[in-house]
């Protein structure tokens, strides 16, 4: 009898009733909830595992929280573009995604030096490429983790992908972590939440302001500019033992060498954000345990772009 619909609702209001006797959080505790859930009606979740992502098809336009979980045993993220109003998805895996491929394959199989890479993907993809605006998505993340990215979109068409390498040399998105995304007109927009730190990204370098603390941590992230033949700024944020150096990390997130992007990391990726075009601002949450930390930015910490941190417990 206590498992009829109408006990179970009982027991729910019970429940309810319960917690609003409770006293009112102070503002410390507000904080930790997490802001994509509590300030923003769209939430996309994602799961990542080896080697698809589960996400919906279509999704609202406006803000937007994505929500990314890796289920898997590689690290993964969530890299969004926004594609040109004439081209589709399978223009996009054709003309786009294979070339880096076949690159790819040919730096892998000791084909092509690191230092032509660049020079032949200026030659091969479209001039329509070099205009596309990256959108943001949740950075790179551990097996287990999860983390939050919440940014703007416009209604159209994106496309998502993961391209991590397999231990045999096999970008994730040709395993199939590669999928199109439709934006749909929303009049509602969303909101963004409310952020305890910011990031400003520039040619001067990554300026973090505020300190990190021990849980859930919510990042605003302004993009100042676009530095040109870059693919521009993002933020990758690892915790790191204290003999890990910078020049390790970013070894490793450098695609042009053959030992980046693969398992094992040089740390523990918990989040952070993929670039946006000049003038963004967006949004991203990550769980920090104390520790060492350095934020990198993939395409331009060798400009300079990154900065370091401690968690005190
Ligand atoms: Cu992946």
């Amino acid at each position: 009898m206590l498992t009829s619909p109408f006990f179970q609702k009982l027991a729910t209001l019970t429940v309810l009733a319960a917690l609003a006797a409770l006293p009112q959080p102070t503002a410390a505790q507000t904080e930790a909830v997490p802001p994509g859930s509590a300030h923003n009606p769209h939430v996309v979740e994602v799961e990542a595992e080896d080697f698809a992502f589960r996400i919906p098809a279509e999704i609202n336009s406006g803000w937007s929280t994505f929500r990314l979980t890796n289920q898997g045993e590689e690290h993964h993220f969530l890299f969004i573009t926004r594609l040109p109003e004439e081209v589709t998805f399978d223009a996009f895996v054709e003309e786009i995604v294979m070339p880096f491929n076949d690159v790819w394959y040919a730096m892998r199989d000791g084909h092509m030096a690191g230092d032509e890479a660049m020079p032949v993907l200026g030659e091969e993809l479209p001039e329509w490429y070099w205009g596309v605006d990256f959108m943001g998505g949740v950075g790179f993340l551990a097996p287990g983790a999860a983390a939050e990215a919440t940014i703007y979109l416009e209604p159209g068409r994106y496309v998502v992908e993961c391209y991590m390498r397999t231990a045999d040399g096999k970008m994730h998105s040709m395993e199939g972590m590669l999928d199109p995304l439709t934006v749909t007109v929303d009049p509602s927009q969303g909101s963004p939440p409310a952020a305890e730190l910011q990031i400003a990204l520039s040619e001067e370098g990554m300026a973090l302001d505020g300190r990190p603390q021990p849980g859930l941590n919510t990042f605003e992230v302004h993009w100042a500019d676009h530095p040109e033949d870059t693919f521009g700024h993002d933020v990758q944020i690892l915790r790191v033992d204290n003999e890990t150096t910078v020049d390790d990390v970013l070894h490793w997130m450098n695609f042009l060498n053959l030992e980046a992007l693969t398992e094992p990391a040089p740390g523990s990726f918990v989040g952070g954000i993929t670039p946006m075009p000049a003038g963004s601002t967006a949004y991203f949450t990550a769980e920090l345990e104390p520790g060492r930390y350095i934020l990198a930015s993939q395409y331009t910490s060798h400009l300079g772009v990154l900065t370091e941190f401690t968690v005190e417990p």
